[in-house]
């Protein structure tokens, strides 16, 4: 009965860990260019926030070799991106609405957020 419950609070402490304390790195940009790495499940940084009319110029390098991590996928603004280990590889972004454009891979295991401020 003890260990069911040790296991039950590691699990409770691990999706606390997960949810809450790993903190997202966020960017404010102001210049037009940021290099995002893709490695270990994460987008480094998986949060940008660019102001509205702003183009900005995002350069994926994907350390992860995993095909978790191949494509990344723009849902909002239609695009989808090819993305080979260990070569960059830029597509250039201007939203022309504000709001949160999420960016993931195709499974949603890595995930980030584009944001675009008034
Ligand atoms: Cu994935």
């Amino acid at each position: 009965m003890l260990i069911v419950n040790l296991i039950g609070l590691s699990l409770v402490v691990l999706i606390i860990w997960w949810f809450w304390l790993k903190k997202p790195q966020s960017l404010k940009v102001s210049s037009n260019t940021v290099e995002i790495i893709v490695d270990n499940g994460v987008y480094s940084p998986s949060n940008i926030e660019i102001k509205l009319g702003q183009a900005v110029k995002l350069i994926f390098l994907r350390k992860d070799p995993s095909p978790c991590a191949e494509k990344v996928i723009f849902e909002k603004l239609g695009l989808s991106l090819d993305l080979p280990v260990n070569k960059p590889t830029e597509i250039r972004v201007k939203p022309e609405e504000t709001g949160d454009y999420v960016f993931n891979c195709q499974m949603k295991m890595y995930v980030g957020h584009l944001k675009v401020n008034n």
